[in-house]
């Protein structure tokens, strides 16, 4: 990739292309785990890795809180004369941090690159103008596209809902919208396209006809889908579930539910998870359950990486920095066949009070290096195959004989009751958790 600044102003000045020093460095702008070429397992970091910057925390948001007032200056949006221009210099910002960080790819809600205009049409027009110059800086940088979205939450329209609103009006503005977001996705071969449903839930079930709602989620992503197969588009459609917050509930609650959701209405076929840590935290559950869960049902996509603050209920969004909790993501993902169309998007956002222009790349550093050495620790777990084969063996009665058997479905209940009337003592088999998490925190120091 090349250093690229396309705009006149840089506006990460002092900073230049972010280099891989080492464990040993004490340079806070360089990677000391993350070596973008260095083989791992047979393949490069960076392309098990497929690290992405979220377009919306970056450089969108401004550290503004429900309590207090903006506190991230972006000389990106103070120097502009108007909202499109902003925009522009705002698309100058990013392409030149995610340049100089070295990360491949970017995500991008359509509203974080082009403002809304005063019509459908007009909205449409500014993100076709801001999709053109995208591409431009795509093709110049070597950055792609990991996937694009349509920002459904932000407006007062969507407060009752967005695709499952009760007001047949809204739909028909959100699929106008989302078919603008779908047709910029494919101009900017976007690897995949993102459904996040903040608003698709409810407040109180004494206003809302649930069942209707989700037919109608489930129609409206069925109509999305074939809109944009028919525009050629190649990549995966994912959800993002999410358990609440904005909403009280979300009908994506968690990967299982998502899961038993796409079943239902035969989206399987076309859909994939995106799976968030923050998310997971929130449904009560591990990232590393996320990701099994959506493995095991063979519909892993990506991952939005990032941490909650377990303290707080809430979605903090802070940037990954616990080695163990990479590893076990990673050895989730390199078992799951590692990504394909998806990556680590980095949904994360520097905090109120990181207010100089470094902290923003000392952020996707540090998530950048946790997430090398949980491969790290994850491709020695494999290849070691301490844990996978004990897990193995764990399951090996059902290898052969009347396990295998009763495997293929080729055992009655009549046939299992008499085989369970013949055998003795069994089940008192240890399952060896504490030795398995020594190993673990064994792997993780690098042994
Ligand atoms: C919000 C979500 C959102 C999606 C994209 O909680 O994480 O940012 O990732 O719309
Ligand atoms: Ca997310
Ligand atoms: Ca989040």
């Amino acid at each position: 990739m090349a250093d690229y600044f396309v705009g006149s102003k840089e506006y990460f000045p002092g900073i230049g292309k972010i280099g891989y020093e080492g464990p040993k460095s004490d340079n806070p702008l360089a990677f000391k785990y993350y070596d973008a070429e260095k083989t791992v397992g047979g393949k490069k970091m960076k392309d098990h890795l497929r690290f992405a910057v979220a377009y919306w925390h970056s450089f969108c948001a401004d550290g503004a809180d429900p309590f207090g007032a903006a506190t991230h200056p972006h000389p990106w949006i103070s120097d502009a004369k108007c909202p499109m221009e902003a925009a522009e210099h705002k698309m100058d910002a990013a392409f030149e941090f995610i340049t100089k960080l070295g990360a491949e790819f970017y995500a991008f809600h359509d509203r974080d690159m082009a403002p809304e205009g005063a019509t459908p049409g007009e909205s449409e027009k500014n993100l076709q103008a801001l999709t053109a110059k995208a591409k431009e800086r795509q093709k110049a940088t070597g950055v792609k596209l990991l996937w694009g979205t349509a920002n459904l939450f932000t407006h007062p329209r969507f407060m009752n809902g967005a695709a499952t609103n009760p007001e047949f009006a809204v739909l028909a503005l959100v699929a106008n919208q989302v078919k603008a977001a779908i047709d910029a996705t494919i101009e900017l071969d976007g690897q995949g396209y993102t459904f996040w449903g903040g608003r698709e839930g409810y407040m109180s079930l004494l206003n809302t006809d649930l069942k209707r709602e989700k037919d109608h989620l489930a129609k409206f992503l069925i109509a999305a889908r074939d809109y944009a197969r028919a525009q050629g588009f190649k990549g995966a459609f994912y959800i993002e579930p999410k358990p609440m917050e904005p909403t009280k509930h979300q009908y994506d609650y968690d990967t299982e539910t998502v899961i038993g959701f796409l079943r239902y209405y035969g989206l399987d076929k076309d859909f994939r998870l995106n799976i968030e840590a923050n998310h997971a935290e929130l449904a009560g559950h591990d990232f590393f359950h996320e990701l099994e869960t959506a493995a095991a049902a063979g519909l892993f996509g990506s991952v939005d990486a990032n941490r909650g603050e377990p303290r707080n209920g809430w979605d903090t969004d802070q940037f990954p920095n616990s080695y163990y909790e990479t590893a076990l993501a990673m050895y989730a993902i390199l078992r799951a066949g590692g990504f394909t169309t998806g990556g680590l998007n980095f949904d994360a956002k520097i905090r109120r009070n990181s207010v100089d222009p470094a902290d923003l790349f000392e952020a996707h550093i540090g998530g950048m290096d946790a997430f090398a050495v949980g491969l790290e620790a994850a491709s020695r777990i494999i290849t070691s195959g301490k844990i996978p084969d004990f897990v193995k063996d764990r399951y090996a009665s059902f290898d052969t004989g009347d396990g295998a058997k009763f495997e293929k479905g080729d055992l009655t209940l009549e046939d299992l009751a008499k085989l369970g009337g013949d055998y003795g003592a069994f089940g008192v088999t240890s399952g060896k958790q504490e030795r398995l998490e020594n190993i673990l925190n064994q792997y993780l120091l690098g042994l």
